[in-house]
């Protein structure tokens, strides 16, 4: 989720700043509002559900009072944004009796015919490998793994990887599904047989360009009789990051350019979605000032950035 992020470098006025932070929120809500309707049995957030580091108390006050609301068992595993440090809110402040943070080692929790595993991550580089070794005893019951960590393949930089876990860790946790945290985009982990696995949602909202034009959103997941898990990605955030290549080669001023934009770009996502956009080609370098584009195009756009390697 990323509750209280600052936003940044991305091109937002500080009242659009502020209005992003709540549309953060907006989307936890709607997805919690999803689960209550489609009558969930319970709710799995994979970490980094709020920036430790900015986190305000008045957001964690309206965070329980949201998770205490829905009255459905929610489950979470810290992830390295909210990590288990000393002082974590996850530690030192009341969260409902519905609410359940799992601790740094995996650790059960049975809810009727399923039992759900979660470790947490205790620092933002905790790269202990909680899968390693791990296997779900055979009790009768499906088991499920919460956890903010990195498979092996994900294509993230090494630098950032937390709690990594390989195909081998996967196949014999004896696991029905693995529910993931980390990954800024939806994808699915399958076995050799195609059966899902495990997945990462990607955070419901969109937080950087990092996701631009990528799929994220809250998965809803069924299970049937054999254990086999179905998913659904669900979109539930409000604006998107977008980021696109445009040659401005021709255009002798700002104004000329920030026209190729708009030519470009449709209006209703220029009005709603974050955009970067970066331009090439050749044009003299008053053409390509990137203050007097971005000028030109404020009242046109909720939030752009001009970066430009024209020549
Ligand atoms: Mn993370």
């Amino acid at each position: 989720m990323h509750l209280d992020r600052p936003f940044t470098g991305q091109g937002l006025t500080p009242e659009r700043r502020s209005l992003r932070r709540e549309e953060v929120f907006s989307s936890l809500d709607r997805a919690l509002r999803i689960a209550g309707e489609r009558g969930a049995r319970f709710v799995l957030v994979a970490g980094d559900l709020f920036e430790a580091r900015h986190v305000r108390e008045r957001t964690l006050a309206r965070l329980a009072e949201a998770l205490d609301a829905t009255g459905l068992p929610v489950l979470i595993a810290p992830g390295n944004h909210d990590a288990l440090v000393a002082g974590s809110p996850y530690l030192v402040r009341p969260w409902p009796r519905n609410v359940h943070v799992f601790g740094p080692d995996p650790t059960p929790l049975r809810l009727d015919n399923v039992t759900i595993w979660g470790a947490g991550l205790v620092s933002g580089r905790d790269r202990r490998e909680r899968l390693q070794g791990f296997q779900a005893p055979r009790d009768g019951t499906r088991h499920l793994f919460l956890l903010h960590g990195s498979a092996s393949g994900g294509g993230e930089a090494t630098t950032r990887r937390v709690a990594p876990f390989s195909p081998a860790d996967v196949r014999d946790a004896r696991l029905s599904y693995l529910a993931l945290g980390h990954l800024h985009r939806f994808l699915v982990l399958s076995r050799r047989d195609g059966d899902v696995v495990g997945a990462y949602p990607g955070p419901p909202e969109s937080i950087s360009f990092s996701m631009a034009n990528a799929n994220h959103g809250v998965l809803w997941g069924t299970m049937g009789a054999t254990g086999a898990v179905q998913l659904e990605l669900i979109a539930v955030g409000h604006r998107r990051h977008r980021s696109l290549v445009l040659d401005v080669t021709a255009a002798t001023d700002p104004d000329a350019v920030a026209d190729l934009i708009l030519q470009r770009v449709p209006a209703d996502e220029a009005a709603r979605d974050l955009y970067r956009i970066t331009l090439v080609g050749r044009a003299p370098a008053e053409a390509a000032d990137r203050q007097e584009i971005e000028r030109a195009l404020l009242d046109r756009f909720f939030a752009v950035r001009i970066r430009s390697l024209a020549r």
